[in-house]
């Protein structure tokens, strides 16, 4: 009786084990549900590994540390994976310079296009290209404003929230209100956008957004938006605080300041990122506050982009977790910072 039963237990392994290695039967039986894997699995599937992956990377730019960081992030992950080839480029923040890169990576058929979008509109196009051609499309770190049909998932920030906790610094700052500058991302992407949006949810009322402008991401452009905000308001006066997008502008801004004579801490500033550099200017005095974003995705892009080439169920939207640092614990902090 036992002896039938291990028998028949083999039997059923061995069956399963044809079943799932047979090449692909009839797509009516195989196909996953529509939302499990909705983008064709290559044709190694389901035993694909990273020795068989070409994946694109069509970086949006090298903007800031961040970035700088997240560029390492893709490359040292490839390659401690094996992954076949990474094929990667720099748009220089321009879009048109990514949607060709986007299209030369379908040209060449790679398996998985890995995109962090500059912008959030104007993706449809290409999007449906790669679709078309059936190449999934993992969106990373900023959002897209295209149908979620067109791409396979998004790994990245909750950017909101980032600017709902920067707001809350705010607020615990000022109760009794005030004013405060906003140095804004590169308008329309959608790191700028979340926070703006987040950062107005969560600010008390009795704290007023003085104005607002792009610094684009950059240490070179946010340093005259510092200094024409200089020239019109009197730090103290006419504001008591600035929400900086990010910490390389926030380094940019911080020239300007010292440059007017202001002193660390006479104005309270929040920033985002939580680089090496936005360490220093918490221990420096200048940053009251860092929100964290991590820019370390390379483990998790080529995860996902594996289970998309195995056609493997996979969740469509991935947020990092994250968190908010003080200068209090900054220099403790501050030779552990991978970026
Ligand atoms: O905060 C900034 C970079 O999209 C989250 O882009 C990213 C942002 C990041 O330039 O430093």
């Amino acid at each position: 009786m036992f002896r039938f039963k291990k028998l028949a237990f083999l039997l059923m392994v061995v069956a399963l084990i044809l079943t799932a290695c047979s090449p692909a039967a009839p797509a009516e039986t195989t196909a996953p549900a529509e939302s499990d894997a909705p983008f064709g699995a290559a044709s190694c599937a389901p035993n694909c590994t990273y020795a068989d992956m070409v994946l694109c990377y069509p970086q949006l730019g090298a903007e800031s540390d961040w970035r700088t960081a997240n560029t390492a992030s893709i490359k040292q992950t490839a390659e401690q994976l094996g992954i076949k080839q990474l094929v990667f480029s720099d748009a220089q923040q321009k879009q048109e310079n990514q949607i060709s890169a986007v299209r030369a990576c379908i040209a060449q058929g790679v398996d998985v296009i890995a995109l962090p979008p500059v912008v959030e509109d104007g993706w449809d196009a290409v999007l449906t290209e790669a679709k078309n051609a059936g190449i999934p499309v993992i969106i990373v770190d900023r959002s897209v404003s295209a149908d979620p049909s067109l791409y396979a998932a998004h790994i990245g920030s909750n950017m909101v929230l980032e600017g709902e906790r920067a707001a809350e610094e705010f607020n615990k700052a000022m109760p009794d209100g005030g004013a405060v500058l906003e140095l804004s991302g590169t308008t329309g992407s959608g790191a700028a956008v979340g926070r703006a949006e987040g950062f107005r949810n969560k600010l008390n009322s009795n704290i007023t957004i003085l104005d607002s402008q792009t610094g684009n991401f950059t240490r070179a452009e946010a340093l005259p938006v510092m200094q024409a905000f200089l020239q019109k308001y009197t730090p103290g006066e006419d504001f008591q605080g600035i929400f900086i997008h990010n910490d390389d502008m926030g380094i940019g801004a911080i020239e300007a300041l010292k440059a007017a004579g202001v002193e660390p801490g006479e104005l309270f500033i929040v920033s985002v990122d939580g680089t090496r550099g936005g360490f220093q200017a918490m221990v420096d005095g200048w940053f009251q506050a860092d929100v964290e974003c991590n820019p370390l995705l390379g483990p998790q892009v080529s995860e996902l982009a594996l289970s998309l080439m195995n056609g493997q169920p996979i969740e469509r939207e991935i947020l990092t977790n994250e968190t908010v640092y003080y200068p209090d614990n900054a220099a403790e902090l501050l030779p552990e910072r991978q970026y």
